[in-house]
This record gives structure tokens, C-alpha cells and sequence, in this order.
């Protein structure tokens, strides 16, 4: 292995300047920072309901909302849990809990009850927010919980109602306390390059840092336009993409956010022309439905100066057929990591003082953070062109995995640096090519599937006597999970059998596409599973 530190190691820079950070303050402060500049404009306008809170109004309701949470007794160190789609009681909540020192922990509510009672534990959550919607899926976990809409007829008593417990909330009873600036604010579940899905520690540091790199400075590399952008805001705020670059950078920035909860492409086309959305966050699935549907054509959607692209990879040819449609707008992408903060690297050609990027790049490394690409087999700094395994060091990257040090050390390395397990390359205009994925992660239109956890539920049935989960690629979602399955002496399990068994206790896109059965999963002397062999057979048996 090579030296602790390297002295030929190659860093990476952005071709910005490093900026002053502020990450000494709490989240909260330096997100509403700048809000006397622009407090009458809007800052949250809600797709559904046309309503709309200006920047003073979300930095009022979301004080009330600390101080309702308060009224509750958390505290500082608590953890509250957000099982909500897209709506402006999202951003009150998270704000909220960062006022009181407390952390978000966020899961997609259409999680099936077991895996929000995982979350749920896992974070050691002091109370729920949601719609009453998913109450049904909470019935086992004895917490308090609060209902954002006011169909509140579940007759439970542990359910309180959002507008009442902040109405009658003082915004000026918000306990003083101190934050440290690497006190934890968010906790956003990932499995990272292996294993289980852990809760990860990203501080109020790590945050600042992180919208810092994208939107401050003189020339922002991603530079939103104070009073004047709409930034669409359909990805799920409980993803890192949406929360970090979409939710906080613009009220940092004093940009309004056109909130949906759900994708619905009529719908969402009008809203863009409705309201004038001027960038527009998206993940390829998306870009996909944009490209190849006729309702297009019917909308204007000439606001549209920005689309920015992450979470999965993006084709080229994908890429091209929206800018066909969209010409007026800057197409670029970004390329985040739930651990490293999240963004890693940001299309230059979104900056203020743009620099043309190339189709297919996913920008260039964010500034204030340094990037190297590492050979995986040895661990030595590759220079330009060479693809390796992408690491980032900066104040962004998280604290660590919640209660999971061995984790933490096998991600994070005693130099500081957080090794992705994604492939890449960085080209002679320090722009980030990904190539390839190294680690076991499978991304199903952008969300999370981790092969661990499905591996964990087909080992529990008695049926199965070993089992492998790896992704097949997929036009539309990108990439499903399949599996390979070693059957139990004389057992005639069938693909159906096991499919329905992983579907009754996973969200959907965790669901198995195939069911392989096979003799023997392919494994290394340590037992860890081969699954680039079972990659290569399925790229195989496909062609
Ligand atoms: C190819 O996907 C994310 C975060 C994405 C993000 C965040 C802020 C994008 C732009 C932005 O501004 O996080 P996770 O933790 O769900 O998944 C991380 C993994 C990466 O390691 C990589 O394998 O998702 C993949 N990925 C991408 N792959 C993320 N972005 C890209 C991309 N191209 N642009």
C-alpha cells in the first residue's frame, strides 16, 4: 500500500478560486443570511395548491415550527423523522429541527412499513412528520407523530396536526442554545460502496460547505439568480439532490422553488410554463419522458435557461434529443454522493461566467475541496485521462456513518479522503468523465437499491440457499436489480415465488426484474461475492 501521504499525490482543483466559507454558523442562519435582500419575493410556491410563502413568511413559519417542535420537548440532539413527499412543510420541518440543534433524518414514503420502522430505529427518531396518507404504515412505531394535511380522521391519539401545533407556537420561545459547526443536521440513509443502508452524518458544516461551493462567491458555479430564478423542485426532497442543490441552494441564493410531489409530465408542464421555471433539476429518467413526449410541443417552455442532470448517468444521444427541444437552455450535470455532501463536481457552464462544458461530462470539481482518481488495484494517484477510482477530500463530506465506525473507516481513509466507488476520469479541461461503478450500489432511476439489503430478505427464506443481487441495465430506469439464486436441497422454488416475496416487503423499485437460479454463487476466497463475474454473464447472456 502507498505511503500515508504521498507527496507525487495528483490533486485536482476546481478552476475557481477558493471562497470564504462561512461554516462556522449554524445551517439555518446561513441559509436565510442573505433574506432582507429579498424577503417579499417568493421563496416556496406550491405546484398543488398555487399558494405561495414568500422568503420572510418560510423564514417565519419555519421559526413557529421550531418553536411548535419545542413545545413537543425536543431538544437539541434529538432526531425527527420526514415521511412526506415534496411540500413546504418539508423545508419548515428541516429548518425547524436545524433551529433547535436537532437532525432530519428523511425516507421515501412509499417505503413499506418495515423499512421506515429500519429508518426509524436505526436514527433513533423522536417524532414523525407526514401526511395522513402513510399513518397506516406507522401503526408499530410508538412515537408522536404529526400530520401535515387535515384529513386527521385516524382517530389516533398520537396524531397531532401541523397548522394547529404552530399556530399557537411563539417564534420568539425558540430555545438559545449553541450549535458547534460539526453537529450533525441531517441524516439521510445510504448503503454507500457496501453493505446495509447507513445513516450518514452530514453536519451543519458539511452543508454550508456544500452550497457554498455550488452558489456563493463573485462567480457561483452554479449561479442562481436572486428574485429572478424558479427552480423546479420535483425530485424527492428526501434525496440528497433535491434537498441540497435544489431546496437549500436557492434559499440561499433567493431563488424561488416550484414545489411538486410527484412527477406528473401534464401537470409538471404546465407549472413550468404557469410559473415561468427557469431551472429545471432533473434525473435522466426524466430528461427521458421530456425528450420522447408529444405534450411537449404544446408548452413554453422557453423560461428554461438550466437543466441540470444528476444522480445517474446521462447519454449523450439522451442528452442531445431535449436540447433539441429545449435550445434555449444550458444542459449540463452534476455528480453527487449522499456521503460527500453531496456534490463532487458541477457543469462549469452554469456558472456566472460560464465556461462551455462537454456533452456527456459531469462537470468539474466543485471549488475549496480537492479531487484525486486512484488506481483501485494499488491505491496511486492517476493524472489526467486515466481512469481510476474517484476520492474527494473538502469540509463538505460527511462526519461519518451513524454508530458505524468500521464503515466510516473503510470510506473516509485516515488522510481524509472519500473514496466513491465510482470509476472516472478527469480530462485536460479538469472536467469529471464517470465510467463506471465499482462499488455494489444499483441505481434504479437515480434511487438507491442496495443489493445487500435484498440479499438479506431472499437469505431469510428457507427455500434459498445463497443469493446474489447485481444490477441488468435497462432503457428506461437505467439499471434493475436481479438476482441469482441457489435454491435449498430439493426445494422447486420458481421465479414468481421469490419476485412476490421480495415485492411484499420492498418499495417498488427494489422490486427483482429476473430471478437467475444457478448452481453456485461465484465467490473470492474471502467470500466475498464476484459480481463482476455475474455482471459479465448477464452483459453476456444479452447479447
Ligand atoms: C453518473 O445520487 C446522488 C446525488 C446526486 C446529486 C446531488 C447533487 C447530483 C447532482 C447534485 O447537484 O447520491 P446517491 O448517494 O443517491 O448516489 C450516489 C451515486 C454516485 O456515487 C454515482 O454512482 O450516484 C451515482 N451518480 C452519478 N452517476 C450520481 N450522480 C451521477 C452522475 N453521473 N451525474
Amino acid at each position: 500500500s502507498p505511503p500515508a501521504t504521498s507527496p507525487d499525490t495528483i490533486i485536482f482543483h476546481s478552476r475557481l478560486p477558493d471562497i470564504p466559507i462561512p461554516n462556522h454558523l449554524p445551517l439555518h442562519t446561513y441559509c436565510f443570511e442573505n433574506l432582507s435582500s429579498f424577503s417579499d419575493y417568493p421563496c416556496l410556491i406550491s405546484g398543488v395548491s398555487g399558494k405561495t410563502y414568500t422568503f420572510s413568511e418560510t423564514h417565519l413559519i419555519c421559526r413557529k415550527t421550531a418553536a411548535a417542535f419545542s413545545n413537543l420537548g425536543i431538544k437539541q440532539g434529538d432526531v425527527i423523522l420526514i415521511l412526506l413527499q415534496n411540500s413546504p412543510e418539508f423545508l419548515f420541518t428541516f429548518m425547524a429541527a436545524s433551529f433547535l440543534g436537532a437532525t432530519t433524518t428523511t425516507a421515501n414514503p412509499f417505503y413499506t412499513p418495515s423499512e421506515i420502522s429500519k429508518q426509524f430505529n436505526a436514527s433513533n427518531a423522536k417524532l414523525i412528520v407526514t401526511q395522513s396518507l402513510y399513518i397506516d404504515k406507522l401503526q408499530d412505531l410508538n412515537t408522536t407523530i404529526i400530520i401535515t394535511d387535515d384529513n386527521n380522521n385516524t382517530n389516533n391519539e398520537q396524531c397531532l396536526n401541523f397548522n394547529s401545533i404552530i399556530q399557537d407556537a411563539d417564534e420568539n420561545s425558540i430555545p438559545e442554545i449553541t450549535i458547534n459547526p460539526n453537529d450533525p443536521v441531517a441524516l439521510p440513509f445510504s448503503s454507500g460502496t457496501t453493505g446495509l443502508p447507513k445513516g450518514v452524518i452530514l453536519t451543519h458544516k458539511s452543508l454550508i460547505s456544500s452550497v457554498a461551493q455550488q452558489v456563493d462567491g463573485e462567480n457561483p458555479n452554479l449561479y442562481l439568480k436572486e428574485k429572478e430564478d424558479v427552480v423546479l423542485c420535483v425530485l424527492p426532497m428526501f434525496h440528497i439532490f433535491s434537498l441540497n442543490s435544489v431546496l437549500l441552494c436557492s434559499l440561499r441564493a433567493g431563488a424561488g422553488v416550484l414545489i411538486m410531489p410527484k412527477f406528473e409530465i401534464g401537470l409538471m408542464l404546465e407549472l413550468i410554463e404557469r410559473h415561468r421555471v427557469t431551472v429545471a433539476a432533473v434525473v435522466p429518467p426524466l430528461v427521458l419522458a421530456l425528450a420522447k413526449s408529444a405534450m411537449v410541443e404544446k408548452y413554453d417552455l422557453s423560461s428554461i435557461r438550466i437543466v441540470l442532470s444528476g444522480a445517474a448517468p446521462l447519454g449523450k444521444e439522451l442528452e442531445q434529443a431535449l436540447h433539441r427541444r429545449l435550445p434555449q437552455a444550458v444542459f449540463g450535470q452534476g455528480y453527487g454522493m449522499t456521503e460527500a455532501g453531496p456534490v463532487l463536481s458541477m457543469c462549469s457552464a452554469f456558472a456566472k461566467q460560464p465556461v462551455p462544458a462537454k456533452s456527456g461530462s459531469c462537470g468539474t470539481v466543485v471549488r475549496n475541496a480537492e479531487m484525486k482518481i486512484i488506481d483501485p488495484e494499488t491505491g496511486f494517484s492517476l493524472g489526467r485521462n486515466k481512469p481510476g477510482e474517484i476520492c474527494i477530500r473538502g469540509p463538505q463530506i460527511m462526519k461519518g456513518y451513524l454508530n458505524d465506525p468500521e464503515a466510516t473507516a473503510s470510506t473516509i481513509d485516515v488522510e481524509g479522503w472519500l473514496h466513491t466507488g465510482d470509476i472516472g476520469y478527469i480530462d485536460d479541461d479538469d472536467e469529471v468523465f464517470i465510467v463506471d461503478r465499482v462499488k455494489e450500489l444499483i441505481k434504479f432511476k437515480g434511487f438507491q437499491v442496495p443489493p445487500a439489503e435484498l440479499e438479506a430478505l431472499l437469505l431469510s427464506h428457507p427455500a434459498i440457499a445463497d443469493a446474489a443481487v447485481v444490477p441488468q441495465k435497462d432503457e428506461v430506469a437505467g439499471e434493475v436489480p436481479v438476482a441469482f439464486i441457489v435454491r435449498a436441497k430439493d426445494s422447486d422454488l420458481t421465479e414468481e415465488v421469490v419476485k412476490e416475496f421480495i415485492a411484499k416487503q420492498v418499495v417498488f423499485y427494489k422490486r427483482l426484474q429476473t430471478v437467475y437460479f444457478i448452481h453456485a454463487i461465484p465467490k473470492s476466497p474471502s467470500g466475498k461475492i464476484l459480481r463482476k463475474d455475474l455482471r459479465a454473464k448477464l452483459a453476456n447472456s444479452s447479447s
